[in-house]
């Protein structure tokens, strides 16, 4: 049976009465401009879109010239459709009310724009997150503060992945599904639906050569993970770092797996590395959503109370019972054991 394009699914859900009119159209929106990202990207060096931008970030970061570009394609997608109050970007230091030129409406959209963009001028995968909060009721103005909502208040969240193929991933609180960009016809098929995370796992993905920074409980988690059949875990286990988030978490997504960015000491006094509302939210609510499971080490991440627009969190996201055990290591050294 021929799939059905991701319009088809949306206005089902509408139908449904899952989603309504402005949400359709904001996923459409943020879709058909992750389309013009993967146009851009699929130049390479032929589109003149390679290389540092020669400009800096609020993260500290030097950003690439498709940083800019992705976040500047994904800003005017979603200024003047008015299904939105505002916006907020890894790129930007603050967030970005929409313009009183343009009609509003009751969302409030976050991106990371080009998530693992050191992997571009290599030709590995890199991806676009979003995340999709309610604008607080009589708020016509949103600053920062009405973005701090935790991952829980999320309506909606996608990352696109842009590999050999470019797919979107998405849900709206009822499982997570996956569609494919047809590159002739232009539109994103439906190519899974409902996915499923396996509980269990046998591969990780983490960040090996930051070894001697982590915690004691990682250094233990993972050291258990290496000791492989001989070990306490008693299997032998696979590793796999993309350093692209998205690629990694969809990875995950496809066969099961955890990724792991954890506290250590190069990053313990910003919180961790990875950014709280615009890569860890959402990519927890579609891993929770595909039974999988997503903490701090500590925390249930969706429970995190934000307290600043690009807060930085430890990462443990992936397959349910390996995210669990992850955990059990935090917990029971915490508890002095
Ligand atoms: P490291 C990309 O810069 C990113 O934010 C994530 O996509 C990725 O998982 C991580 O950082 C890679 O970090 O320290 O391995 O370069």
């Amino acid at each position: 049976m021929k799939p059905i394009s991701l319009t088809r699914f949306l206005i089902q859900e509408q139908h449904a009465g899952h989603i309504n009119a402005d949400l359709r159209l904001l996923i459409e929106v943020v879709a058909r401009a992750c389309k013009t990202i993967s146009n851009a990207i699929g130049k390479g060096a032929l589109g003149g879109v390679l290389g540092e931008a020669g400009t800096g970030n609020i993260q500290g970061e030097a950003q690439k010239k498709l940083d800019v570009l992705s976040n500047e394609i994904l800003l005017e997608a979603n200024e003047w459709g008015g299904h939105l109050a505002g916006l907020a970007s890894e790129e930007m230091d603050h967030s970005h009310p929409i313009p009183n030129a343009y009609p509003k409406g009751n969302y409030l959209l976050l991106f990371d724009p080009l998530d693992g963009s050191s992997n571009i001028d290599v030709n590995i995968s890199v991806g676009t997150i979003f995340s999709v909060l309610h604008c607080p009721d009589g708020i016509t103005e949103p600053s920062d503060e009405h973005f701090l909502q935790p991952g829980t208040a999320q309506v909606c969240a996608g990352y696109t992945t842009y590999g050999p193929s470019t797919m979107l991933v998405l849900t709206i609180g009822r499982g997570t599904h996956a569609f494919t960009l047809d590159r002739e016809q232009g539109s994103f098929m439906l190519t899974t639906r409902d996915i499923q995370i396996p509980a269990d796992t046998r591969e990780f993905a983490v960040n090996m050569s930051n070894q001697r920074h982590w915690e004691t409980p990682m250094q233990n988690y993972i050291g258990d993970l290496l000791a492989g059949k001989q070990g306490p875990r008693g299997s032998d286990f696979n590793m796999r770092w993309v350093a692209s988030m998205v690629a990694d978490v969809h990875r995950i997504m496809t066969r099961g797996g955890i990724f792991s960015y954890p506290l250590d000491a190069k990053c313990r006094d910003k919180g961790g590395k990875l950014r709280l509302m615009y890569e860890a939210n959402p990519m927890s609510f579609l891993v929770e959503q595909a039974g999988g499971a997503a903490s701090t080490g500590r925390q249930r991440m969706l429970d995190v109370m934000p307290t600043g627009l690009h807060q930085r969190v430890p990462v443990f996201i992936g397959s349910k019972n390996e995210v669990e055990t992850a955990v059990r290591y935090h917990r029971e050294f915490d508890a002095g054991q």
